[in-house]
Formats: structure tokens, C-alpha cells, sequence
């Protein structure tokens, strides 16, 4: 029996040390590994990471498809023959349409600092070029907001620095379900031992809010920025601003004043105001303002899910104006808004947005330069450091629409390859009926996975692909990543699967390119020079390094405290409440330049609700990264996959507990077992994202893949918007 030090690789951003027991090249149990960072606690996917190793229906080899594409009906090949008719068929179809009708889909299945997206884009990148995507899903709101008020991605304070907080309120922000940097649920439990306040604003009553809030306020999803502005007319009323603050650090206070308080289009932002919108009593909301406003410092963490809504952007410009209302920025204890992260970047280094990922501590294996967008101009409405994304590349929400329609549609390509690469993206992208469709219509598809996922089901060729437990990398925490980890290899790849890095290798080679002169371990040698890890051999056999950082780092502190120094690193030099480059974008009514809030569509006056009175919101399982984990009949013992419902809309609707029921709007229909609950608000449903579409014969998807019903569509700052969706649930 060997011990291997290793590293949960799945993409929750938590990065959980690991020791991986191994008898005769076989994983025989997992258990958290103690490095002294009583932080880092592993969850059931890492500690039971081998039921997804060994699952019986992992990828045993290469396969071609034999029936129709999408029917999932496959022949065994071999390795050598795949790969020739891959190198075939690209060069092909880069001959006859060119380099960017080829469409590359990578996401975020291996998340380690090698084995990543990155690697499909370098390939692609070196053999010709690509069509790629903008618009992160993650947190394009948030990105947008940040960069916008702050000029600035990691704006965080580290965790650490909660318990300096006198009032800790999560707002759309469920670590204790979907992490959010390992880190931060510990340093919530600390506080709460400490006699914190903290406080949970979220449409259910979830994990974090049922085992470490005080209070927990229900609010209508994509209604936040509606409450932070009565939040913030309160403290105006009250005079509980901080006028020096806003005076010395901001730009543009008057206009959003005068905003609240109806000077500019006639109506106060009271809380009665707020409370039609949100659902939340006035009064809660006078008391939560008056809370916040007071108890300094305070800590308003915004998570990404309001964001990721059809007006994303004004929920994050909104919680970053009431940090700086109450001068909660680049003070110990507060919190400044943005995106929130926080990053050990050492002088010189840059945190690079990479296609639309940030560059945390840089990826190990560079991308290149893409042939395709080399020379292309940024898209009409693009501004640098907000959406800086050239004219080829296409919204990930319209994905499926730039395959349909093409040049035709106003794209810049007609797309006819797919290579799919760390990602189950029918599966995860919106209006997934449409996207098989859509995937139908194209004249090759490559995918390497794991599993027979329903992305993967529409190859050609499919590549069986090894799990992080069969490979070495190296891994650091996203969000609050001042730590590196070792993933070491603790058995070999299982029947004929490769990693991503070997398959390039190999197949670069049938192209007449090399797709890398170093090898897997030159990489992440070289990385951990970078990073200034001193001993590359003792860190492997430890696993685990700490990387420099000061303590507790608080973002912006040196703003605040010699401004003459330093500025925000914005065109004005300050925090931008109100914003010339949103203004420049000319879009008022549905992108203003001061935080506002906007009516979305399919929001709470929109006519379809006659039809679709349901709201319906998708967020992250604690069972399941993504669509990952749900094929494990194991983890959905954890909890089934299921409709959140409450009593309220259940009764009139017959729907008892477990019922099977429709969730349907005119973009398709799932079906899936009702859970009858007071823990979400009436008028809203909920359903974890990641369900595995299965449609049958009727069209009727009866894997429960809510992105069936999401709109192909994004928020005028790019956001996904799986949270902004009308439905009707229905007795199936
Ligand atoms: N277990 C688990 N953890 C994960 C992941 C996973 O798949 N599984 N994925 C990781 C990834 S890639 C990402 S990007 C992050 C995402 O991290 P988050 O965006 O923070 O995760 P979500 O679960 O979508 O949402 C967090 C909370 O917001 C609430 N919420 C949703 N909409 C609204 C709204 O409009 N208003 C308010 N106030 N609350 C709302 C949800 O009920 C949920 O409790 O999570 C990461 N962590
Ligand atoms: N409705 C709704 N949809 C959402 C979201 C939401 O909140 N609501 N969240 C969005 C977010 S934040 C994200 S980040 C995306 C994630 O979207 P995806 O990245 O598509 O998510 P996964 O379902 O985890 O798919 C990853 C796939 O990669 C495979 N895989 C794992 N490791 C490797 C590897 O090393 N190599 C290869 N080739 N494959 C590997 C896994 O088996 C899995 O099938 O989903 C988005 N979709
Ligand atoms: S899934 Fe995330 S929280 Fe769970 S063990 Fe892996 S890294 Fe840690
Ligand atoms: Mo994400």
C-alpha cells in the first residue's frame, strides 16, 4: 500500500489536499490530507472521487460514431485510426471553409494548471486557428460590474480578514454548498463562534443560511439591485452615508442620489418601492440598511449567481456603490464588491483575462496566438477593460445560434466543426434543445470525456480521456489562491485512456506539428519556478507549498490610505459609481452608467407570465460539479435531482412531494420528481444545473437538464442568464 499526496482537480475552485491510498495500482480509499490548513476540508467528491474513477461506464477507448449523430451508437477503433481521421477531416474543413469554422468548446471538466482548456486552444491555435467564445458564465456580471467601478478583477480582501468584520452579510452566496474558495465557509464558522452577525439574502433557505446565518431574507431572484438601491436610499435618508469617503475616493455619488431619491425620473427608491419588486418586507429592508450602514466595519459578499441574470451587471455595480456608501473599501473587515477575489500577484504580475478566463497564477501551458483573431478588430462594442473581445468570437449564449445561422445571422463564420474538450457543453450551455440541433447540422464533431455525457454523445470520434487521479498537475485554489498544490499520479490511466496533453502530442504529430517540446513535467516544473516554489521535488513529495502573500491582504488599502500615491486603477483614478466607458456604450435604458435597476426580461412585468407565472433559477449542487457526479448513482443518494417547489404553488397545482412534474416554457420541457418545500420563496422553482439531458421521443427531457428552458440570450454586459427564466411546473 503507497500513500499518494494529491489534490482535489474539480472545478469548485476549492483546491482540497488529499492522500490517495493505493494496493497493486488500485485506488482503495481517499482521505483528507492535513498540511496544516485546517481551511482546506474536502467534500464527498473529493474523499469518494474513486466511484467516479471506477464508475462502470467510464470511456474504455477510442470510438466512432456508426448511427445517426447525437443516437449514441459508437464502434470501438483504435488510437492510430481516430487520430487520422481527425488530422483528416480539420485539415479538410480548414481547407474548404477555413480556420474559423472550427469551433472550439472547452470548459472547465480537468482544472488543473496543465490539464485544462488551454490545451485544446493551443492545439487548435498551432495547426491553423479556431472560433472561440466571450462571455465567462461564471461571473460576467461580476467581471463587468468589477472592472467597470474598479478597474480592477481581484478586489477582495483574503478570508481571513472576515474576522475583522462586525457584520457579515452573504447575499446570493452559498459556500457551504458550492464553496466559493475553500477557505470561505471556514473563516464564516470562525466568525459565527466569534459572535459575528451574518446575514443571508438568497431566494432559499440553504446550507450557509440554515448552519451559519443569524438571518435569512428571502428575496425574488434577479431582484437584488432593486433592494441594494433602497438599501442605499435608507442610508442616504438617514445621513448615514460617508460623505468624506464618497467625496475623497468616488465618482459620480450626486447623480446616483439623485437617482434614489427621484430628483432624476420622478420616483423615490423607497423600500415600499423595493418591496413590490423584491418580495421583501420594506421594513427588513430599513432594518438591514440601517444594519449595514452601522456596524463598521461590514462585509457585503456579493457571490456570482445574481449576477448571472439578464441585467447581471447593475447587481454587482450596485453592491460595490453600497460598500463605498459606507466606506467598507480597502479597510480591514469590509468589503469592497467586484468580483471579489483575492490573489497573491506578485509585483509585475498581471491577472490576465485568457480568452474568458482569469489568468489566476497563469496557466502552465500557453495557449498561442490565435490565427483567426490575430488581426481582427474588437467588436463594435467593445471597450478595453470591460468587454474586450474581437469581431469573430461569439457570445457563449449564442453558440447555437452562430451554428445555425452563420454569416447568414450576422456571425462572423459559418462554423462547421466542433472539438469539445473538458466540457459537457450541450449539456451546460442554454436552449439545449436548440444546441442538438444545432450540433446535428455540422459537418464534424470531436469530443474527449470521460463519459458517454449527451455532449458527447453527438461525436464522430470520441476520445476516452483519464481522470486528475490518473495524471500529474499542479492545482491553486481559484478565488483565494495563495496556495499550490501537487496533484501526484496515483495509478495509470485505466483501460486505453490518455490525458488531453498525451492525445495533443500524438495527434500534433499526424499534423507534422509538435504540439510540445517540453513534457508534462518540464511544465509544471517551470510553473513552480514561476510561482518561486524553491524545491520542485520537495513540494511534490509534500504536496502542497504556501505561496508569499502579506496577511491578511485587503484590497484597496493602499488606495485609501495614501491616495496621492495610489489611484483606482480606473480612467478617473477613482471608484466609479458612475461610469463615462458604460456611458460611451450608449445603451441607457437597459446599461446606465450609474447603478440602477432595470426590468428584466422575463422578469416581473413581462406579459409571458400569464402563461409562465413560475420564476425559475439554476445554481450549483453540492453533489455535483456541473453536469460531473450525476452519472454516480452514488451521489444522487446525496439528493435526487429534483424541482424546488413551495406549498404554496404546489397546492393549487396538486403536486404533492416526489410527484413527477413537467417544468416547461416555450423553449422546451424537463421531467423530474417535485420537492415540496418551505425553503424557497412562492412564486419561484428552482433546479440544480448539471441534470443529464436525455429527450424522449416526444422531446421531452427526462434527465431534468434545466438549460432547456434557459434563453440563448445575455445581459447587455455579456452575462449568462440561467437565473432569469419564467416556467410552468405541471402534474406529469
Ligand atoms: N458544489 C459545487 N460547487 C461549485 C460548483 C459546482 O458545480 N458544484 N461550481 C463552481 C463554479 S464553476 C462556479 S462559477 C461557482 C458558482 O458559484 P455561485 O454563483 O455562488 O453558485 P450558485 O450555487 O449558482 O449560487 C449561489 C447562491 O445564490 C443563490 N441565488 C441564485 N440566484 C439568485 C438571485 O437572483 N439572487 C440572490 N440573492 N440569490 C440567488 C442560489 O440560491 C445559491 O444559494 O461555484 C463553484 N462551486
Ligand atoms: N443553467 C445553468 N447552466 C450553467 C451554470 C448555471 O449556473 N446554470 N453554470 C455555468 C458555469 S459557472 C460553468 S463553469 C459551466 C461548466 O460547464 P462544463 O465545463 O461543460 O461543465 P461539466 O458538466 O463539468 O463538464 C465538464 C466535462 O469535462 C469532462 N472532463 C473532466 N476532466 C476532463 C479532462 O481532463 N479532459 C477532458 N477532455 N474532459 C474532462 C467531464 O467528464 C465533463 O463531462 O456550466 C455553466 N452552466
Ligand atoms: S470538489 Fe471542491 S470542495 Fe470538494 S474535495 Fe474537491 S476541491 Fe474540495
Ligand atoms: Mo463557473
Amino acid at each position: 500500500m503507497k500513500i499518494v499526496p494529491s489534490v482535489c482537480c474539480n472545478d469548485c475552485g476549492g483546491s482540497c489536499p488529499l492522500s490517495i491510498y493505493v494496493d497493486e495500482g488500485k485506488i482503495v480509499n481517499i482521505e483528507a490530507r492535513d498540511v496544516g490548513l485546517p481551511a482546506f476540508r474536502p467534500c464527498a467528491r473529493g474523499l469518494l472521487a474513486q466511484y467516479r474513477v471506477y464508475a462502470p461506464d467510464r470511456l474504455q477507448y477510442p470510438m466512432k460514431r456508426v448511427g445517426e449523430r447525437g443516437e449514441g451508437k459508437f464502434k470501438r477503433i483504435s488510437w492510430d485510426d481516430a487520430l487520422s481521421e481527425i488530422a483528416e477531416k480539420l485539415t479538410a474543413i480548414r481547407a474548404k471553409y477555413g480556420p474559423a469554422s472550427v469551433f472550439n468548446l472547452s470548459w472547465s471538466g480537468g482544472d488543473g494548471k496543465v490539464h485544462n482548456f488551454c490545451l485544446a486552444a493551443r492545439f487548435l491555435n498551432m495547426t491553423g486557428g479556431q472560433t472561440t467564445w466571450w462571455g465567462g458564465a461564471s461571473f460576467q456580471g461580476g467581471y463587468f460590474g468589477g472592472m467597470a467601478t474598479y478597474g480592477k478583477l481581484d478586489t477582495g480582501n483574503e478570508r481571513a480578514d472576515l474576522l475583522n468584520s462586525k457584520m457579515i452579510l452573504l447575499w446570493g452566496c452559498n459556500p457551504a454548498e458550492s464553496i466559493f474558495g475553500t477557505e470561505t465557509r471556514y473563516y464564516l464558522t470562525q466568525a459565527k463562534e466569534k459572535g459575528i452577525r451574518i446575514v443571508c439574502v438568497d431566494p432559499r433557505l440553504t446550507e450557509t443560511a440554515a448552519t451559519l446565518a443569524h438571518q435569512w431574507i428571502p428575496i425574488r431572484p434577479g431582484t437584488d439591485a432593486a433592494m441594494f438601491i433602497a438599501m442605499a436610499y435608507v442610508i442616504v435618508e438617514k445621513g448615514l452615508q460617508d460623505q468624506a469617503f464618497l467625496d475623497k475616493y468616488t465618482v459620480g455619488f450626486d447623480m446616483f442620489r439623485d437617482y434614489l431619491t427621484g430628483e432624476e425620473e420622478g420616483i423615490a427608491k423607497t423600500p415600499e418601492w423595493a418591496e413590490k419588486i423584491t418580495g421583501v418586507p420594506a421594513a427588513t429592508i430599513r432594518q438591514l440598511a440601517i444594519e449595514y450602514a452601522t456596524s463598521k466595519p461590514a462585509a457585503l459578499l456579493p457571490g456570482f449567481a445574481p449576477g448571472r441574470g439578464s441585467r447581471g451587471e447593475q447587481y454587482h455595480r450596485a453592491a460595490a456603490t453600497l460598500a463605498a456608501m459606507t466606506g467598507n473599501v480597502g479597510v480591514h473587515g469590509g468589503a469592497a464588491g467586484g468580483l471579489d477575489l483575492s490573489m497573491a500577484v506578485k509585483p509585475g504580475e498581471e491577472i490576465a483575462i485568457v480568452r474568458n478566463y482569469i489568468e489566476i497564477f497563469s496557466f502552465a501551458v500557453p495557449m498561442l496566438t490565435n490565427p483567426v483573431d490575430k488581426d481582427n478588430p474588437p467588436h463594435e462594442y467593445a471597450v478595453k477593460g470591460i468587454r474586450s473581445h474581437t469581431v469573430d468570437k461569439v457570445h457563449q449564449t449564442h453558440l447555437w445560434d452562430a451554428m445555425l445561422r452563420g454569416k447568414a445571422g450576422g456571425y462572423y463564420s459559418d462554423l462547421k466543426m466542433l472539438y469539445v474538450t473538458n466540457s459537457n457543453g450541450l449539456n451546460q450551455l442554454p436552449a439545449t434543445d436548440k444546441g442538438a440541433q444545432a450540433i446535428k447540422g455540422l459537418e464534424f464533431v470531436v469530443v474527449h470525456d470521460q463519459f458517454m455525457t449527451p455532449t458527447a454523445k453527438f461525436a464522430d470520434i470520441l476520445l476516452p480521456v483519464c481522470t486528475w487521479a490518473e495524471r500529474n498537475d499542479i492545482r491553486m485554489p481559484w478565488m483565494f489562491g495563495h496556495y499550490a498544490l501537487f496533484a501526484n499520479k496515483a495509478i495509470e490511466p485505466l483501460y486505453e485512456s490518455k490525458s488531453d496533453f498525451d492525445i495533443f502530442q500524438e495527434l500534433g504529430k499526424k499534423m507534422g506539428v509538435t504540439f510540445s517540446e517540453k513534457t508534462e513535467d518540464d511544465w509544471l516544473r517551470d510553473l513552480a519556478t514561476k510561482k518561486g516554489i524553491p524545491d520542485y521535488e520537495a513540494f511534490k513529495a509534500t504536496g502542497f507549498y504556501k505561496l508569499q502573500t502579506p496577511e491578511p491582504y485587503v484590497c484597496f488599502e493602499k488606495q485609501i490610505k495614501d491616495p496621492e500615491h495610489y489611484q483606482f486603477p480606473t480612467p478617473s483614478g477613482k471608484i466609479e459609481i458612475f461610469c463615462q466607458r458604460i456611458a460611451d456604450f450608449d445603451q441607457q435604458d437597459v446599461l446606465p452608467a450609474i447603478p440602477k435597476y432595470v426590468e428584466a426580461w422575463e422578469g416581473q412585468a413581462d406579459p409571458k407570465r400569464a402563461q409562465y407565472p413560475l420564476q425559475l433559477f439554476t445554481p450549483h449542487s453540492r453533489k455535483r460539479v456541473h453536469s460531473q457526479f450525476h452519472n454516480v448513482a452514488w451521489f444522487n443518494e446525496m439528493e435526487p435531482h429534483a424541482v424546488w417547489i413551495n406549498p404554496v404553488d404546489a397546492k393549487p397545482r396538486h403536486i404533492k412531494n416526489e410527484d413527477r412534474v413537467t417544468v416547461s416554457n416555450d423553449r422546451g420541457t424537463i421531467c423530474l420528481p417535485a420537492k415540496v418545500t418551505n425553503r424557497i420563496v412562492p412564486g419561484v422553482v428552482c433546479v440544480y444545473e448539471g441534470g443529464w439531458y436525455n429527450p424522449d421521443a416526444n422531446g421531452v427531457d427526462q434527465g431534468g437538464c434545466v438549460n432547456v428552458l434557459v434563453k440563448g440570450e445575455h445581459s447587455p454586459g455579456g452575462a449568462f442568464c440561467p437565473n432569469t427564466v419564467l416556467v410552468e411546473v405541471a402534474k406529469a
